[in-house]
């Protein structure tokens, strides 16, 4: 794929500033993974994207063809055994990244409620609504006490060996029940990982059923566990996030400004750099230095937790990494953990950029390394400012794209979505259901997950269109939703443009995007919560597989995504991937697209073809309509005054005008 006529990232409706800028000489020189696809000349391994190449011991690698006697593993493995390990242990390493970015979210929180961090417990409605669930006393006691309590049961979660997690009873209880008869309860968190890979190791586990109801216990030691954990610890400490406006460009950069980015997952490197960025002593030396000031702008991950809770720009997503720094305008890329790519070290190889890794658990050759201590988090933040500073007067030749930069409106935490849908006095999931019986809204589909350069960067645009057109509301996360929002799906004004008419009626009505940026990749636990209100609100159902409601990673590129489809099957809702490394071994494909239904009520789809993959969604969607007695064609009643009252009343100050929050 050439960068400047075969970059499907390039032809976005935001002015193609990535087009834009791979078109200038300067970008021209620098080597992305576009090239490196090129260069490489072959295709992938059959083997290995089929699931059937075992090499979990040394008398293999073993590559197996189902069906052919002789083509078993030397062990005897079959097909089925070994793309069922594969795929157990690509979910098992997907929880292992939650798992760790969330124990190091709990150990942050734990020091903050301690007085040890910059930061401050910032929700305490919410820290009172999580303490709860975790049986704690509230009345009359100290924030901190509380959180200190808080932090101190969640950190004992991921080392927990008996019973099981405390967040899985916030779940339907259809739902639990359904755990409990199938034994996947998960006992705590860190133990479903570590048995995963000890039931993959040769010779333990291998029958492909057992396989994967590990794989399903260890998936909701991630979603209900690991990811839950974190975003909701996160929300209390840097604050739940509420609409706001904002702007997801390559444009973002600043010419006159010291240009810093901020790249991976752990939003507490982050949050204590935006607020050194507002240092005196900060702006004193980046004036000194002949800036106007620091301009902070996310990419991936931690982007999309700045920008949920800040508003703070994002500069780029997953697929866009290289190019953020091919602008030659970045002074420093400040990176932690996950989807951070070594080749971002040679990129900036002649330039004046510094990428500067801070987590001890994530270093690069090339790279500097300036340790970000959670004991000392301001001085940290300074540290790495001081060093981008110092860059700022030796900038070479640049580029920031100028093209037309679009808002945004993000920051649709499941207490947003209530708020908005219910209103100011009556919060609740109620006008969504009501929405979703009487047919305006036709149901809820999730857009999750990353991006990568084997499919074109329009997929998830054109799912989008599809599933809004007939009046799907869409909820996104992840580098999925910045490719949404580069593409203007993320602004009221998309429901207009895009939705079918009954979805466009509510979002204009209430003033909300068809598409609502729910949050980082970590966040889809919001989304479990999201579902769990609307089957406790009543109507649609006993438990998440009977709602009308799928998922879609269609990019995915992470071992997480595929630990966030599986969490998602084993919580009852559908998901579809555009592949899945299963094909190789026939009983097992059957068993993760058909079989797991009659387990958990949802299982796996796979269509790569976008319009094809979004009709699979709407397809899913009705049939749980069609089980609800709810998909009857109705006539289409427009809204009446009083109909239409009732829920302006409840929209939010600022939707759609760019102020928001509440
Ligand atoms: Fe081959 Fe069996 Fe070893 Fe896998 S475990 S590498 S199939 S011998
Ligand atoms: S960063 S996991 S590319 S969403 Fe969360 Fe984006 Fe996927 Fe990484």
């Amino acid at each position: 794929m050439a960068k400047s006529n075969g970059c499907n990232s390039c032809n976005d409706i935001t002015g193609s500033s990535t087009l834009d800028l791979l078109n200038q000489d300067l970008a021209k020189q620098v080597r992305t993974a576009y090239d490196r696809i090129e260069d490489r000349g072959m295709s992938s391994c059959l083997f290995g994207s089929g699931g059937t190449c075992c090499r979990i011991c040394n008398m293999g690698p073993c590559q197996i063809i189902d069906g052919v006697d002789a083509m078993v593993g030397v062990c005897g493995a079959t097909a089925d055994t070994v793309a069922a390990r594969n795929f157990a242990r690509i979910v098992a390493a997907g929880t292992a990244a939650h798992t760790d970015h969330a124990r190091e979210m709990v150990r942050g929180f734990i020091a903050t409620a301690k007085g040890k961090t910059p930061h401050e417990i910032k929700d305490v409605e919410k820290l009172h609504k999580i303490a709860k669930v975790f049986d704690i006393e509230t009345e009359d006691r100290d924030k901190n006490e509380i959180a200190l309590e808080l932090g101190e049961r969640a950190l004992a979660e991921f080392g927990q060996q008996e019973g099981s997690i405390t967040m899985l009873k916030r779940a339907p209880e259809k739902q639990q029940k359904i755990w409990k008869e199938k034994g996947v309860a998960p006992r705590g968190i860190d133990r479903e990982v570590v048995e995963t890979m000890h039931r993959t190791h040769m010779g333990v586990d291998q029958e492909y059923t057992n396989i994967m109801k590990q794989a399903a216990r260890c998936s909701l030691a991630d979603g209900w566990g690991a990811s839950m954990l974190s975003t909701e610890l996160t929300d209390i400490m840097f604050g739940t996030p509420v609409p706001k406006r904002a702007i997801v460009d390559l444009g973002v950069l600043r010419e006159d400004m010291v240009n810093v980015t901020v790249h991976g997952h752990e939003p507490l490197l982050a949050e204590s750099l935006c607020l050194a960025a507002e240092d005196d002593e900060m702006l004193a030396l980046a004036k000194k230095a002949g800036a106007k000031g620091i301009n902070l702008a996310g990419v991936c991950c931690t982007g999309n937790e700045i920008l949920m809770r800040r508003g703070i720009p994002v500069a780029g997503s997953f697929i866009q990494q290289e190019m953020v720094l091919a602008t030659g305008a970045v002074e420093a890329m400040v990176v932690d953990v996950q989807c951070v790519m070594q080749s971002v070290a040679q990129v900036v190889k002649n330039k004046h950029t510094d990428i500067i890794t801070t987590n001890y658990r994530a270093k690069m050759p090339d790279a500097i390394h300036i340790q970000f201590e959670e004991d000392a988090a301001y001085e940290s933040a300074k540290k790495i400012l001081t060093r981008a500073i110092g860059n700022f007067k030796k900038r070479g030749d640049y580029y920031i794209p100028e093209g037309k930069k679009l808002d945004v409106v993000v920051g649709f935490s499941h207490e947003t979505i209530n708020y908005m849908l219910g209103g100011r006095f009556r919060q609740s999931y109620r006008p969504l259901n009501d929405n979703i019986i009487n047919g305006r809204i036709r149901g809820v589909g999730a857009l999750v997950g990353c991006e990568h350069y084997k499919h074109a960067d329009d997929v998830h645009f054109k799912i989008a269109v599809e599933l809004i057109k007939n009046n799907v509301l869409v909820l996104a996360t992840g580098c999925a939703a910045q490719a949404l929002g580069r593409r203007g799906l993320l602004r009221p004004e998309a429901a207009t443009e895009y939705a079918g008419d009954g979805l466009r009626e509510v979002c204009e009505t209430v003033g909300m995007p068809p598409v609502l940026h729910v949050g980082s990749c970590v966040d889809n636990s919001r989304l479990l919560i999201a579902l769990t209100e609307m089957v406790n609100e009543g109507g649609l159902g006993d438990d998440i597989s009977e709602l009308p409601a799928v998922g879609s990673a269609p990019l995915w590129m992470s071992e997480k995504a595929v630990a966030i489809g599986q969490y998602f099957v084993t919580s009852g809702a559908h998901v579809i991937f555009q592949d899945l490394p299963v094909t190789g071994a026939k009983k097992f494909t059957e068993f993760i697209l058909n079989g797991l239904k009659e387990e958990y009520g949802a299982c796996w789809g796979v269509e790569s073809d976008p319009i094809k993959h979004a009709r699979a969604m709407i397809a899913a969607i009705d049939e749980k309509r069609e089980a609800l007695g709810i998909n009857k064609k109705q006539e289409r009643v427009l809204m009446d005054m009083a109909m239409r009252r009732d829920l302006e009343g409840q929209s939010l100050p600022g939707m759609g005008c760019g102020q928001g929050g509440h």
